[in-house]
């Protein structure tokens, strides 16, 4: 791989090399796939619309699909590994904990997709190949990426079942809340080993034909608070954005470190999730017994001189610890949970956007101290 290259915004939208439709799926490999179908049900206000499993014909794994929205999460457990795609699943388990295994897009023509990574120096995980039921057929096709992750290409247009051929409907679990608690995913972070985010961002440049969003984390923000440096792919129109973080050295060790650390290699670090109301996401979540970083009352004090007039009340933010930024194209609001596992890896995010296509720079030292607070406790000095 080499360093980045820059592609011309203008150019790239005109003749856009790597059509994209946007996120097909996150897919988790999981220890135990009917528990977390479960805790994102529950406690995430998900839905379960589609099963494999013994039961109908799957002998080596059991997969739940559940959606909120055009979010679309897939969890797959190992239930007798056979196959070297059992061995795969069991041991990236067994490597990293639970975590993702598969960033999927879904793409036009995934044929085409394929033969452009490729030929812009893609690995290949899995040539196209078409998946059929009394449905219809898929055309999937994948990737390698950072770490163990992979991106599947989905061209789903000849296609109406409920998630891939197959899969069976299933019901919901729950009555998902009165409150929908999001209805797509935002972008999708990578962790990334120290000193090699500037190939990875070149691989998406290169692979993908993505280009790089104007906010960054640079050398200068990293060295005071962050210890970490971030830039941010997204394609064309920008339904796909993938921010790659490295570590940085700083005084502490760095919250990437610590990931790298515990999940044993690079890999997504967090999802996420777009709301129109955050307020009423974060009272139903917390209720569910998810749990979010806090935020000293300090920050709020200060917060209505420098982010204006936002849609929720100071005060509200301040109660729920939900955090804001304003650029010039307008303001969002976010909040982050802790790790939703036992090791520190894997987390989500809340997001309200308000015309502001960032990332919530004007929080990294807010939120950055917020997740140091939380490695101290782990005894990570
Ligand atoms: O996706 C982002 O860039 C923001 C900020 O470890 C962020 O959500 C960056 C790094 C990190 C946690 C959040
Ligand atoms: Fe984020």
């Amino acid at each position: 791989m080499t360093q980045t290259t820059h592609h011309a915004p203008d150019t790239a939208r005109q003749a856009d090399p790597f059509p994209v439709k946007g996120m097909d799926a996150v897919v988790f490999a999981v220890g135990n796939a009917k528990q977390a179908a479960h805790y994102y049900s529950t406690a995430f206000g998900m839905r379960l619309v589609a099963y494999s499993g013994p039961e109908n014909g799957s002998r080596e794994t059991a997969s739940y699909v559940l959606e909120n929205g055009s979010a679309r999460f897939v969890f797959t457990s190992v239930i007798k590994p056979a196959t070297p795609w059992g061995h795969f699943l069991a041991q990236h388990v067994a490597e990293h904990g639970d975590g993702v295994v598969d960033l999927a897009i879904e793409v036009p023509d995934a044929r085409r997709a394929y033969a452009y990574a490729i030929e812009h120096g893609a690995r290949s995980i899995a040539e196209p190949y078409e998946r059929k039921d009394e449905h219809g057929t898929v055309v999937v096709a994948a990737i390698a990426t950072y770490g163990s992750t992979r991106h599947t290409l989905v061209e789903r247009t000849g296609y109406d079942g409920p998630y891939l051929p197959g899969f069976v409907v299933a019901d919901p679990i729950v009555e998902p809340p009165a409150h929908r608690t999001f209805q797509a995913i935002d972008h999708c972070v990578g962790n990334v080993e120290l000193g090699r985010m500037n190939e990875w961002v070149g691989f998406y440049n290169k692979v993908m034909g993505f280009t790089n969003m104007k906010e960054f984390v640079g050398d200068d923000i990293a060295t005071e608070y962050s210890a970490l440096m971030s830039k941010v792919v997204a394609d064309g129109t920008l339904k796909v954005k993938f921010p790659i973080n490295e570590p940085a050295v700083a005084k502490k060790k760095s919250q990437i470190d610590e990931y790298l650390e515990f999940y044993g290699s690079a890999g997504v670090q967090h999802i996420a999730l777009n709301t129109n109301d955050i307020v009423e996401t974060v009272r139903t979540m917390k209720a569910a017994g998810v749990q979010f970083l806090n935020t000293p009352d300090s920050y709020y004090d200060t917060l209505g001189e420098w982010v204006g007039d936002t849609r929720v009340p100071v005060e509200t933010l301040r109660e729920l610890k939900i955090l804001a930024d304003r650029d010039e194209d307008g303001y969002l609001l976010q909040i982050f949970t802790k790790p939703v596992q036992d090791r520190p890896t894997v987390f989500f995010e809340i997001i309200e956007r308000h015309g502001s296509m960032g990332f919530g720079k004007g929080n990294f030292k807010a939120l950055f101290e917020a997740i140091e607070r939380e490695q101290d406790k782990r005894g990570n000095l």
